[in-house]
């Protein structure tokens, strides 16, 4: 018997994964968006820069993060948030970008979710070696909305686990353009990042960027 040399091993690249009730994996998803969205995020990150938080327990993250929208999600001592100000400038987040918005909302309704409009978008940067604890995005309001998160540049392996933090997560390899959505009954499934591995990025260098897009009232 012959191989076929272009058959896939299990769905380990298929364009579409669901991952739980509710969540959704679209591989390539911001493939046609990118040439818009990089130099939309350059210009973000010039008005907002990249900061390291502190959290409410005094730990700095080893994520750098910003925002970008009608909100931003900000970490300090005195506990989690989202904020219209940006605490570093004392002036709003920049705004969000049509592109962004366009592709958060074409993602969610490819995923199930029709009129997902999102107030706010984290933008995380990793570093190798940075990573992102297992946790539950519990600091919005409404529950009903999903959570459109988009992956660039190097590849991470993302964490996901259920409803306790004591289950064990799987892991699922998020490359540049990957789009994951996430709502209904895993909306607050825990979930993290594996410390980036190193590498060099055709586009982005060394780093990985992930953007989460969020309805937060
Ligand atoms: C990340 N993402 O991929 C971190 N949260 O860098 C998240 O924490 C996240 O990807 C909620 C839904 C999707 C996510
Ligand atoms: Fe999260």
């Amino acid at each position: 018997m012959t191989a076929d040399l272009f058959e896939t091993v299990g769905d380990a690249r298929a364009p579409r994964e669901t991952i739980a009730e509710g969540a959704v994996l679209l591989r390539g998803f911001a493939g046609t968006f990118m040439a818009e969205l990089i130099p939309a995020l350059r210009d973000i990150v010039k008005q907002a820069p990249f900061r390291h938080l502190i959290t409410p327990g005094g730990h700095r993250m080893s994520v750098a993060m910003t925002n970008c929208g009608n909100a931003g999600w900000v970490s300090d001592p005195s506990g989690y948030r989202y904020d219209g100000i940006d605490p570093d400038s004392g002036k709003s987040w920049p705004p969000m970008p049509p592109v962004l918005c366009r592709l958060a909302a074409e993602a969610a309704a490819e995923a199930g979710f029709n009129g997902f409009a999102p107030e706010a978008c984290l933008i995380n940067r990793y570093v190798p070696g940075a990573k992102l604890s297992l946790h539950q995005d519990k600091d919005e309001l409404d529950y009903a909305a999903p959570i459109v998160s988009v992956s660039l540049g190097l590849p991470a392996t993302f964490l996901f686990g259920g409803l306790k933090r004591s289950d064990t997560p799987r892991r699922y390899r998020l490359e540049h353009g990957d789009v994951a959505v996430w709502g209904g009954p895993s909306r607050l499934f825990y979930h993290g990042v594996a410390p980036l591995a190193d590498g060099e990025h055709g586009v982005l260098g060394r780093q990985r960027i992930n953007l989460t897009f969020r309805k937060v009232r």
